[in-house]
């Protein structure tokens, strides 16, 4: 029995001398240590010697079959380790030296307009605020003369938070209150921000979408104060004569208040979806700030005067770049988004 045991172990020590891949390696282990393996047939000739040796070949047989099975697992690790570094060694090496091409991507069209308008605003003299998205019914609804039950808040229906009194605003006009608290007048500021209304979408219509507020505060301010700031933003924005209108507009936080609408870029003025088939596309209402509404911003209305507008961002992105629908900006389509390069 002694020497079959030896005899299996040369054998073992010869073969694996000549082993040199994972597949070799399962080879071997099966023809030693597998169900009809050369271990295992040893063990079966365990019933042919005399009872008093069985124990003593038993553990000899034992001791032979775990040199085998750690022998195995070594040499197992180390193959499938120099297999591996094979594949690295022989892996595509990066090359810092070779020439590549960075793919850079472009702002969103809304965020050109914003900054275009921003770089115009600041140039003559307004200061840019942020505000939250999140607001309180006071600063959306009642600090713009809007109270509870008014019928203007039918216009502007949003999505309501659970925590008691919270809403997403539904226009950046919800900031004045705050703006005018901080500041005082007099005050010039424009700010931009992201507003949202529940209603259903069409080719001009989002329930997220962007504005821009602009309030002025000072002493005499007037009318033609609105008018030619309105004016001279349009003309920059465009740098072409685009045809406006305005016309008297209710917002219960201006007074008197305006539409003012742009004749549509996308059909003319003959009337296509951009513009509900009516020519015109209301872009940025406006008016002179109502004295409660300075009132409750902690500004004397017998003293100063302001006006206000809410300019529609995202339309205006619509008719500089030519968007026939709106629902293109939030579609996060980059075959569209990427065509709008950096300026
Ligand atoms: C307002 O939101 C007022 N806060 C604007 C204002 C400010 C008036 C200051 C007077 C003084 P209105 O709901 O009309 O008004 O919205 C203003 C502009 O936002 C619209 O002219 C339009 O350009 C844009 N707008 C409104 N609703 C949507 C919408 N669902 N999708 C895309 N743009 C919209």
């Amino acid at each position: 029995m002694n020497s079959k045991v030896n005899d299996i172990k040369a054998l073992f020590n010869e073969k694996l001398s000549s082993v040199s891949s994972s597949q070799q390696v399962e080879e071997l282990r099966v023809e030693f240590l597998g169900k009809k393996g050369l271990v295992a047939e040893l063990m079966s000739e365990l019933k042919n010697i005399p009872n008093e040796e069985k124990k003593e070949f038993g553990r000899i047989i034992n001791v032979l079959k775990q040199e085998i099975e750690q022998t195995v697992s070594e040499k197992r690790t180390a193959i499938l380790e120099a297999e591996q570094q094979k594949i690295i060694d022989s892996a595509e090496q990066y090359d810092e030296s070779l020439p590549y091409e960075i793919k850079t991507g472009s702002y969103h069209p809304i965020t050109l307009v914003q900054r275009d308008l921003e770089r115009i605003f600041t140039s003559m003299g307004f200061s840019i605020e942020n505000y939250s998205e999140i607001v309180d019914d006071y600063h959306c609804f009642e600090a713009l003369n809007i109270p509870k039950h008014h019928p203007a808040r039918d216009m502007q229906d949003t999505y309501y938070l659970s925590t008691e009194n919270q809403l997403l605003k539904t226009h950046t006009s919800a900031a004045q209150n705050a703006i005018m608290k901080k500041y005082g007048a007099p005050l010039r500021a424009i700010f931009p921000g992201r507003c949202f209304r529940n209603e259903s979408t069409d080719a001009c219509h989002e329930n997220t979408f962007f504005q821009m507020e602009g309030i002025m505060i000072d002493k005499d301010i007037s009318i033609s104060n609105l008018i030619y700031f309105m004016k001279t933003m349009l003309s920059e924005v465009f740098q072409k004569d685009v045809t406006v209108r305005l016309r008297p507009g209710f917002f219960p936080f201006v007074e008197p208040g305006f539409e003012l609408d742009i004749k549509c870029l996308n059909c003319g003025g003959e009337g296509c979806p951009s513009c509900k088939n009516s020519g015109w596309l209301e872009l940025c209402p406006c008016g002179m700030i109502h004295p409660n509404v300075l009132s409750h911003g902690g500004i004397d209305p017998e003293e100063y005067t302001g006006f206000a507008f809410g300019l529609g961002l995202t339309r205006l992105a619509m008719m500089k770049y030519g968007v026939k629908d709106i629902r293109t900006f939030n579609s996060g389509s980059l075959k569209a988004l990427s065509q709008f390069k950096n300026e």
